[in-house]
């Protein structure tokens, strides 16, 4: 079972990198590692689990944040709809984005960072992922607001990419150009 104890931090040289492109089909092992993974992320959205372990609660979560440099990730929440996004993905990539922006008005944190980063965080508003899930099947999801800003955040950790490398450092509460705030 995933703990926070596998999670690496700030300074873990695994953050920094460009993760590798996993082959298809991928192996028994990395299918474990994905359902791990979502395991992990449903344990710390569980008052019970996550007060038992010790759990931060996270809505997604990738490889190399476990010090493995794969492109795999896991996301697991329900939208303000009551929505499910539950998904172990090999190889995701933004195929296509809006120009229009969007960010969190409270900011992004990140359960690789035991501090707060203040500060908008650019993303798209609109993204269309590709990729292939658990099974091995081919996905294509077009993604808006709210969960294409938790698949961006993901897939920037496969890219060695930090939330807080996107922030304006001299002014981090500069609104983003044509962009819309997510509450
Ligand atoms: O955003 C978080 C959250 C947790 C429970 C309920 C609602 C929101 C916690 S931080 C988080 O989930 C990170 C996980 C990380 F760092 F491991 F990738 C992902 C994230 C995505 C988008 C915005 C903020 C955080
Ligand atoms: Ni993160």
């Amino acid at each position: 079972m995933i703990t926070m104890k596998d999670i690496v931090r700030e300074g873990h040289p695994s953050l920094k990198k460009v993760a590798e492109e996993v082959s298809l089909p991928i192996s028994d092992e990395e299918k474990q590692l994905l359902k791990k993974m979502l395991t992990f992320l449903k344990n710390s959205q569980d008052e019970k689990m996550a007060k038992k372990y010790g759990l931060r609660a996270g809505v997604g979560l990738a490889a190399p944040q476990l010090g493995i440099e794969k492109r795999l990730i896991a996301i697991h929440f329900e939208d303000v709809d009551g929505k499910l996004y539950s998904y172990g993905l090999v190889n995701p990539k933004i195929i296509s984005h809006s120009i229009e922006g969007a960010y969190l008005a409270g900011g992004e944190g990140c359960l690789s960072v035991d501090r707060t980063v203040e500060g908008y965080v650019p993303r798209h508003r609109r993204i269309t992922v590709k990729a292939t899930d658990i099974e091995g099947n081919s996905v294509k999801l077009r993604l808006k607001g709210y969960p294409s800003i938790v698949f961006q955040h993901e897939i920037d950790h496969l890219n060695g990419v930090m939330f807080y490398d996107r922030i304006n450092k001299e002014f981090p509460f500069k609104v983003p150009e044509d962009s819309v705030s997510i509450e």
